[in-house]
């Protein structure tokens, strides 16, 4: 095929169908709240579907929902490549967060319709269900279940604030499939996602050749106190959780700040019970979030929160309890398929550096199951998981060529 390396996607097309896409489950400040199972992520899905089919895909559907598009090969017995991500989103999410990556993918199967290029392998779009993790924790729970990470009962009897089982949601909105999960090989497996953090913008470079994924811990603390009157209960009597809370957070801080810059850790997710102004807080339940790219690291900032926590707990008369909710150990991605998107880069002569995914992705779950590497592209000011989150339609296109030449490489062009 003349002028291989030339092959390029249609940008506007791509950035025309994320437009669209983001009008799905709109947020309040410009961004999305499209989260998973609701009646917008079921919109979502439906539109997914369309565009895939007028595409010419087939769509199949396993029994966590997740969603597989496939553009047939010539030869059926071929192991297809994977591509894709996820189309839920954060209740205050950006518009490209999991999206670009799903429609990144479809735009690579638009193009090779329209240049009429058949490949050996079958290539197939896949949206992950519940990567988020928001509503239903822990994230990345679907694509957990296929790498035989979870069990699918157990992910089936996760259940949202209101008491919602992800099961009974997963039917409500009409997206359980018949199909078994995980039963599906694959050649490999790759998803462009935004970088979610500052480097590649700061350095100028258009790609990010992801070689690992950090690891992650979400460690549920729950802390107890006695509720009592704010105004007639004297101090020293008081045994306040949320006084616990906060020198817990404190700590939790200092304890990633101490394996700088290998760590991070933050609770986003923190309920006070009873959440009353004239009450001093009986309950505290908040979710430490941990990471980093060494294990060792991650199981040395679970340690040192329990023992922390215990020993503050203790000297304010609480009691607490811990429970891990959420994780997965960090990640190296297939040499093979990351010398794809590098080797992709390099052709289309675009600025990269190898980078560690500082998210968690879809990708760290199936790199159990099969070979797979992850492309990045910036976003600006490194902002995500915030309505704010941006991107240039240059660094959409850019990663989605990217993502093109390396699914091509493995997928092999038939002449
Ligand atoms: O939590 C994560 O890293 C991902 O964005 N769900
Ligand atoms: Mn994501
Ligand atoms: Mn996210």
């Amino acid at each position: 095929m003349a002028g291989r390396h030339n092959l390029t996607i249609a940008a506007d097309r791509l950035w025309q169908s994320l437009a669209e896409m983001a009008e799905i489950g709109p947020g309040i400040a410009g961004g999305n709240n499209r989260q998973a199972l609701t009646d917008a992520d079921g919109k979502a899905r439906r539109l997914l579907q369309r565009w895939c089919e007028d595409a010419g895909c087939t769509m199949a559907l396993d029994q966590m929902g997740n969603m597989f598009a496939t553009r047939p090969g010539t030869d059926a017995d071929a192991l297809p490549v994977y591509v894709g991500s996820h189309l839920d989103t954060q209740p205050t999410g950006g518009r490209y967060d999991g999206v670009l990556g799903v429609l990144g993918g479809l735009e690579i199967i638009r193009t090779l319709n329209e240049l009429d290029i058949k490949t050996k392998h079958p290539i197939v779009v896949t949206n992950w269900t519940n990567e988020e993790g928001t509503r239903f924790a822990p994230a990345l729970l679907s694509s957990g279940v296929f790498a035989g990470v979870h069990d699918q009962d157990w992910a089936y009897d996760r259940t949202d604030a209101e008491g919602a089982r992800f099961g009974d949601a997963l039917n409500r909105i009409g997206w359980r499939g018949e199909e078994a999960v995980g039963a599906r090989k694959m050649h490999a497996f790759f998803e462009l996602h935004i970088e979610q953090g500052p480097i590649l913008e700061a350095e100028g470079k258009e790609i990010g050749v992801v070689t690992h994924g950090q690891g992650l811990r979400w460690i549920e603390v729950t802390v107890e106190g006695r509720a009592a009157h704010t105004g007639s209960t004297p101090m020293p009597m008081r045994r306040n959780a949320g006084l616990g809370m906060a020198r817990i957070l404190e700590a939790l801080e200092a304890i990633a700040r101490d394996h700088a810059p290998d760590a991070v850790a933050a609770a986003g997710h923190i309920d006070v019970y009873p959440n009353s102004r004239n009450v001093i807080p009986e309950k505290v339940v908040l979710t430490a979030d941990l990471r980093s790219p060494i294990l060792e690291v991650i199981l040395d900032m679970e340690a040192r929160l329990e023992a922390e926590a215990r020993a503050i707990c203790d000297a304010l008369g609480l009691r607490v309890r811990f429970e891990v909710v959420g994780g997965f150990d960090p990640v190296t991605f297939d040499p093979a398929c990351v010398g794809a998107v590098r080797d992709a880069a390099e052709t289309l002569g675009l600025g990269h550096r190898d980078i560690v995914s500082g998210a968690g992705h879809d990708a760290c779950a199936i790199s159990r199951v099969a070979p797979t590497a992850m492309v990045m592209c910036p976003c600006v000011d490194g902002l995500s998981h915030n309505e704010a989150e941006e991107i240039t339609k240059d660094w959409a296109a850019a990663g989605a060529n990217v993502l093109l030449h390396a699914v091509l490489s493995m997928a092999e062009i038939v002449e």
